[in-house]
């Protein structure tokens, strides 16, 4: 498999999945500049221009929490994903997709410095609906994990929702709420976060 990159980008969430999974020797890490996304090369495996993306011989997969599902999935043995039968499975896509939805969208809109007044005004048809939703929905699963996500058991949406929130607290885009303090202490405090 190839993983094309770039060190400034969120593609630094799957290093730390790939020592999870202990794949890092099956994984070749390809650094590409972001001046050269729009080369024939780079759009003809990836038209959106933009890095993270996956090449496993025929596919190519992008969108970071695609990576995360995809790998957990072709690993399954190592435990970082629900089976298919696994009434945990439903939630475990919720956190995946609120990741890649609402909370990228709300990192996303927060970067574009909207006036609170419009953001409030358009809360409605926006998919996220306002910051503190964001960050309700939340709190709310994290006052339930025990002490992950789904329970006993961690997963790739513990992985991401965590590496996802560290990324957006250190470039200030999310607080560092008192709320997300123990889950994130928690995930950090992994092996394969300590040297990434
Ligand atoms: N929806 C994509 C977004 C990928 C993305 O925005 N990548 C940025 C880096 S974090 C990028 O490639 N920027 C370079 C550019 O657009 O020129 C994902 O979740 O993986």
């Amino acid at each position: 498999m190839k993983l094309y990159t770039n060190a400034h980008s969120r593609g630094n969430t799957l290093l730390p999945l790939l020592k999870e999974l202990d794949i890092e020797n099956q994984v070749e890490i390809i650094q590409v500049d972001y001046k050269d996304l729009r080369n024939a090369e780079y759009l003809a495996l990836n038209p959106m221009g933009k890095v993270p993306f996956l090449v496993d011989g025929d596919s190519v997969i992008s969108e970071t929490p695609a990576i995360f599902a995809y790998l957990a999935d072709k690993f399954i043995e190592k435990g970082f994903t629900p089976a298919l039968n696994d009434p945990k499975r439903g939630e475990y896509l919720k956190w995946l997709f609120f990741c890649h939805g609402p909370l990228t969208e709300m990192m996303d809109f927060k970067s574009l410095n909207v006036s609170p007044e419009l953001a409030a005004q358009k809360k409605g048809s926006l998919s996220f609906g306002s910051e503190q939703l964001v960050y309700d929905f939340i709190k709310a699963g994290l006052s339930k994990a025990n002490p992950y996500l789904l329970g006993d058991k961690i997963s790739v949406a513990d992985l991401f929702l965590a590496y996802w929130l560290v990324f957006a607290i250190s470039f200030k885009i999310v607080p560092y709420l008192d709320e997300f303090k123990p889950f994130l202490k928690l995930i950090q405090q992994r092996d394969s976060v300590k040297d990434v």
